[in-house]
């Protein structure tokens, strides 16, 4: 049996964005569902972070999700298991009030939501489903994982050693050795597609900030004859760069894909000043959302190319390398206020 991944889809993401829903949208529409019926697929996990918004839902963005994702998995006959994510949850110490349940639980005879600890058999495979753990469920959810005899565990873990954003490692979460028994765990939480050892972070759908543009991103299907895992990815794209040098040739680029979208210009050598007003005007022409220059490219990059990794985490860096100058004499002190900021950057990215 083929069975379709989601996580972190985020329904109502950045202030209930509409242009942002329509490309969350467009990405069921256009890639999402056909290639589910492509491929026979009708068994869908979600792990979790359903909808983005914690205490409140928007009635355009709920109007919008049940029309263009819930009345099609419905109308196709999916059978749609979803964990509950941390967005999903209106207490932080307890999954009891959650959005999926109040929205779309027991209304649907396929959609099932999962704010308590479940075993399924699908395809003949074990899954164990772990919704989000929190102070009250804790508990619950390890001796459940321990007892538990199926192969692949789904939830919406924080595991330490895991990438919360890309390059940076996250600590103070689970400790991975608590989902080491089982052959395969998918999860949601973390944004960034990544693997190591037996964990999968699936990452989300789509692009949903700066820290996206070097992504690729899209949606798995697990086959459990096979074990294999297929990444199909979403062709639309909402962030992009253009790397400025004055003698780059941009007669060549098509700038209507820039339209509704998000563009940094790395600037790494400006002498032309014609010729960047004309990139930078026919950047606004394209009607782009939002035009960013970072003009500071020029020196420290200009011999060497840009590692495309490193740029997510160059806020974090400049912090890190700030505290580093001001506390160059004690070293304690810095790494405290560069935990702290770590942490209070991370959750800017995370509270509404
Ligand atoms: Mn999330």
């Amino acid at each position: 049996m083929k069975i379709a991944i989601l996580a972190d889809t985020h329904f109502g993401a950045r202030n209930d964005s509409q242009l942002f829903l329509d490309y969350f949208t467009n990405f069921f529409e256009n890639t999402f569902f056909p290639e589910c019926e492509k491929r026979g697929v009708k068994t869908i996990i979600h792990l979790g972070d359903l909808m983005d918004r914690r205490k409140f839902v928007n009635f355009n963005t709920l109007s919008q999700v049940r029309e263009k994702f819930v009345e099609p998995l419905v109308a196709g006959e999916y059978d749609f298991h979803c964990i509950v994510g941390n967005h999903d949850t209106y207490f932080k110490n307890t999954n009891d009030v959650n959005s999926p349940m109040e929205l779309f639980g027991g209304r649907y005879e396929k959609v099932h939501i999962y704010d308590n600890p479940v075993t399924l058999t699908l395809g003949g495979c074990k899954f164990a489903l772990v919704p989000w753990m929190n102070k009250e469920n804790e508990d619950t959810c390890l001796g459940f994982m321990q007892d538990s005899d199926a192969k692949i565990v789904c939830g919406h873990f924080e595991l330490n050693g895991y990438q919360v954003m890309r390059g940076v490692d996250y600590t103070g979460g689970l400790d991975p050795v608590y989902v080491k028994k089982f052959d395969r765990v998918f999860s949601g939480h973390f944004h960034q597609k990544h693997e190591k050892e037996n964990v999968h972070y699936f990452g989300t759908a789509y692009q949903m900030t700066f820290n996206d543009l070097f992504e690729k991103k899209g949606f798995h299907i697990y086959d459990t004859e096979t074990d294999e895992i297929e990444f199909v990815e979403n062709p639309e794209q909402k962030f992009f760069s253009v790397q400025y040098t004055d003698d780059a040739d941009y007669s060549m680029t098509d700038f209507r894909k820039y339209r509704d979208s998000y563009v940094k210009v790395f600037v790494h050598e400006k002498k032309n000043a014609a010729k960047f007003d004309k990139l930078i005007e026919k950047l606004y022409d394209s009607r782009a959302e939002s035009v960013m220059i970072l003009e500071n490219e020029t020196q420290k990059q200009e011999s060497k190319p840009v590692d495309e990794g490193a740029l997510a985490t160059d806020t974090l860096t400049l912090i890190g390398e700030q505290i580093d100058d001001m506390h160059s004499n004690d070293k304690d002190e810095a790494e405290r206020l560069k935990d702290l900021f770590k942490e209070l950057y991370l959750e800017s990215f995370d509270e509404n």
